[in-house]
């Protein structure tokens, strides 16, 4: 397969002015029939031939200007594409080519799920329906007529507003839509089948009235109204915060059970995995609820950022993505409590983030190269970007960041654009040099930042030394330092906040302030600090870096006095993992783990106060998790890491039993079923003291088994139920059971029945899985189903993954193999865990080599499998 590169970027040849789409459906031979308004692009070389993209099309005929064109002059690439030769300097080509839904099991271009008819097209899915320059800097205006039975596909939509329906004769009808707005081909839509509506309205604020619906089969519609709610939430909050407003007359959502991802922004007519739009207490969880306010928000946003602004090329995905990326997290962190959703936020990118950056797929926020694309939609190009996008808005603030916004929309609309066009809005508006900033998109890798401080009590001069270092990663050994903005303050040792005030300035500034490291190593001094203080560093997580080396004593007493929640959160967390790393290196002598009687305390005191903010001692009562604490490691040891984590969580669950207790019966719940985010935070806290209880012994064990009949929501019966499937009790089975047999017809819910069995900790469980891959209810075809097993168990069970037969190794290759030839797509996105092998003991590292080989070594691997395999090998 052949490597894309950045560096070779050249403008398209020819430019589509105008798409106009012609579709008739039938799930085993549609006709797509195109007719392009071309022009040949003076930006590019004038001799360059007009080539089309295409795969597995089935070319029925081709006409230049009217006339039918020769076979020599349209030549059919080994690759798909159609290559025109001595196209003129401008003109309209018309194709007709046959596709077949049905069998499109690859879930990208036009397929058909629950008979219905869908399509996705990012990143380079357009050219599986018809012939077209498949690229973001190739902008048209489309517009589509759809044709189908009306009696089986009684909807049909496509991007913008409607333009007209009517009879087409013979049991058939058609609908035409035009979209007013240039796109690239990866935003293009089709949904159409039997589907019913869920209506609603939101006036913008310059009075256009926008008809909302969301698209479901029907019996779905009553779980809609979260989803409506938080679209029209997202629309005020973008008016409101940054001025944006929607521009079409329609906006529609519609929802499918077969999909590869979360959802897909497609110009007026987004489609969503129905895993983020469906919820209703009895079958949604909590954080079911919160993803689906988190994917509709970013959707929404992408109209602006990623719709009306794109980007040229794939390299610059970040570009959209991290910002809206960020803007949904402003969103949520303006609906609720923005230290909890700041929290949540760190730890995912700790928990996938900061592996990847440390394994053999580390790339830069902008990659140098790829093969696949669709490889690269990747926690570190939306996650790290979007902490990219924060450090541009924390170094030059939030007004000038706003006015950064309005000039990077203004002067690119409607264009195909770059990162640098993007930072340069931001420098512009803010009048700082922010080239330096660039090097976080280009440069792989998570920096490590130490402290080194001194106090000298003659000169009451405080001075904190801060260094930098980002180790090296595959095809980037040498790194430079990068500019780091660390929020911090100092604390005087009662806890309360000194003035800080650094030499050169007139004034002591109050509360929390900005350092600005752009070196390697640099000094910050202090004047006229009356004491040693203790700093608390990296306020608010303002920078995507790794802290290292603060004392175990000076995190004891940030997690209980900073005046920031995310230091006081994080303070904690960190002297819990450097403890239980100590418990681990122990363990692997062969001695038993010790106990911390100040995680007991801090347990204890985290109880006493949990009523001022429930949902933020929840966090603050969860332990480092298994993959945190392995990310930590040099080489890993997943048993020893379990152990450790098992011991601790039964010994504070001993301790802390009757304190636990007391908070648990306190938080239950008596009134209806609530979903503001005190309910959420009553409800995580509650689960958290539960789980506790249940580590503790029989009683908890117990306590679980009652709160799962007694659930009247599933947050709380999920909850239950996954303290049941870890423990050795009649219950388990008994529970397991009961549950298949409730939800059995309910796919979302039946994919947490799934995930939670092959999550287990118990022994046997690998076996389970495989017993469950067999399982009449699974079906590989399924993504959502596919990563509810393989990938839950792949990335969400450490201890059983990496038993060390290799048998957790071997079911997931074995797994790949058979998805990869249905849904490539998918299948690469499974092979993540086995590339950590590195990471792990040389015995399992040669385990997990053996598989990723077995998986290279399949005849007709996809593209995608053969780029994430072949590297994790390297
Ligand atoms: N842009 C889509 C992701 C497309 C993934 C293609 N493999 C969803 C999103 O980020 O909003
Ligand atoms: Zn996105």
């Amino acid at each position: 397969p052949k490597t894309i590169r950045r560096g070779d970027y050249a403008p398209p040849a020819f430019l589509i002015d105008t798409v106009d789409l012609d579709f008739a459906l039938d799930p085993m031979a549609t006709i797509v029939r195109s007719r392009l308004a071309f022009r040949r692009n003076p930006a590019a070389a004038a001799d360059a031939p007009l080539r089309l993209d295409g795969e597995g099309l089935t070319l029925l005929e081709a006409r230049l200007d009217g006339e039918a064109l020769p076979e020599s002059r349209r030549q059919l690439g080994a690759d798909g594409s159609l290559t025109i030769t001595d196209a003129p300097d401008a003109g309209i080509l018309e194709t007709s080519v046959r596709i077949a839904p049905e069998r499109n099991t690859a879930l990208s271009g036009l397929y058909t799920s629950g008979g219905n008819f869908y399509t996705q097209c990012e990143a380079e899915g357009f050219r599986r329906i018809t012939f077209f320059p498949d690229r973001p800097d190739v902008m048209s205006r489309y517009s589509v007529t759809i044709t189908a039975d009306r009696a089986r596909v009684p909807v049909l939509l496509s991007n913008g507003n409607p333009d007209g329906s009517g009879d087409a004769g013979e049991g058939r009808h058609w609908a035409r839509w035009v979209d007013p707005h240039p796109k690239p081909s990866y935003l293009f839509a089709l949904v159409a089948g039997d589907l019913v509506n869920v209506p609603d309205s939101f006036t913008t604020r310059s009075g256009r009235k926008v008809a909302l619906n969301i698209w479901v089969r029907r019996g779905d519609e009553t779980r809609c109204g979260h989803a409506m709610d938080s679209l029209i939430r997202s629309m005020k909050w973008d008016e409101e915060v940054f001025g944006l407003e929607y521009d079409l007359d329609v906006f529609n959502i519609a929802a499918v059970s077969d999909f590869n991802m979360g959802a897909m922004e497609n110009k007026g007519l987004n489609v969503f995995n129905t895993k983020y739009v469906l919820a209703s207490p009895e079958t949604a969880t909590d954080g079911d609820w919160q993803g689906i306010e988190t994917v509709i928000a970013h959707e929404y946003f992408h109209n602006w950022t990623g719709n009306r602004v794109t980007c040229r090329d794939w390299f610059q995905l970040s570009l959209k993505e991290g910002l809206t990326v960020f803007r949904d997290q402003e969103f949520t962190a303006d609906q609720g409590s923005r230290a909890v959703k700041r929290i949540r936020d760190v730890r995912g990118l700790r928990a996938a983030q900061f592996p990847e950056d440390a394994g053999p797929m580390a790339h830069p926020v902008r990659p140098d190269s790829y093969i696949e694309i669709d490889n690269f939609y990747t926690p570190t190009v939306y996650q790290k970007g979007a902490e990219v996008v924060r450090l541009l808005h924390t170094r030059i603030g939030p007004v000038a960041f706003r006015r950064g916004m309005d000039l990077y929309i203004s002067r690119n609309d409607n264009q195909a654009v770059t990162i640098e066009d993007f930072v340069g809005a931001m420098q512009d508006a803010s009048g700082t040099d922010l080239t330096p900033f660039m090097r976080w998109y280009d440069q792989a890798g998570t920096p490590e930042l130490t402290v080194e401080d001194s106090y000298d009590p003659a000169t009451r001069r405080y001075t904190l030394t801060l260094r930098q270092r980002t180790p090296p990663t595959p095809g980037q050994v040498e790194k430079q330092p990068l500019p780091i903005p660390v929020a911090m303050g100092l604390l005087d040792d009662t806890g309360a906040a000194l003035p800080t005030r650094l030499a050169g300035e007139n004034a002591a500034q109050p509360g929390t302030r900005v350092l600005l490291l752009d070196g390697a190593v640099q000094d910050f001094v202090f004047e006229d600090v009356p004491a040693p203080p203790v700093p608390s560093l990296l306020r608010g997580f303002s920078a995507p870096v790794r802290l290292k080396g603060v004392p175990q004593e000076r995190l004891r007493f940030l997690a209980v006095h900073d005046s920031d929640p995310f230091v006081r959160w994080d303070s904690g967390q960190q002297y819990a993992a450097a403890f239980m790393l100590e418990q681990v290196a122990r363990v692997q002598r062969g001695e038993a783990p010790g106990f911390a009687p100040a995680l007991a305390d801090a347990v204890a005191n985290t109880l006493a106060s949990a009523d001022a903010d429930p949902a933020f001692a929840a966090e603050a009562l969860v332990l480092p998790g298994e993959g945190f604490l392995a990310d930590q490691m040099e080489v890993a040891d997943p048993e020893a890491i379990h152990q450790v984590r098992r011991h601790l969580r039964r010994q504070i669950g001993t301790h802390c039993g009757a304190a636990l207790l007391a908070t648990y019966q306190a938080l239950t719940e008596t009134g209806p079923y609530r979903i503001d985010g005190r309910s959420i935070g009553r409800r995580s806290l509650r689960n958290a003291c539960l789980a506790y209880l249940a580590a503790a012994g029989e009683d908890g064990v117990a306590l679980a088994a009652a709160q799962y009949r007694a659930a009247t929501n599933m947050t709380d019966q999920l909850a239950a139920l996954a303290l049941l499937a870890d423990a050795e009790t009649p219950a388990r089975e008994a529970g397991l059971a009961e549950f298949h047999a409730k939800w059995r017809g309910d796919d979302l819910v039946l994919d947490k029945w799934f995930s939670i069995q092959a999550m287990s900790s118990r022994p046997g469980t690998i076996a389970a899985v495989r017993a469950l891959y067999a399982h009449p209810d699974f079906d590989l075809k399924n993504p959502n189903r596919a990563r509810a097993l393989i990938g839950a168990f792949a990335s969400g069970n450490p201890l059983h993954f990496h038993d060390s037969s290799g048998e957790g190794y071997r079911f997931l290759a074995d797994a790949v193999i058979a998805l990869d030839p249905i849904n490539g797509q998918t299948a690469a996105r499974l092979i993540g865990p086995l590339g950590l092998w590195r990471r792990q003991w040389v015995e399992r590292g040669a385990l997990m080599r053996r598989e990723l080989q077995r998986v290279l070594d399949t005849p007709n691997l996809s593209k995608g499998s053969f780029e994430k395999a072949s590297k994790a090998l390297q």
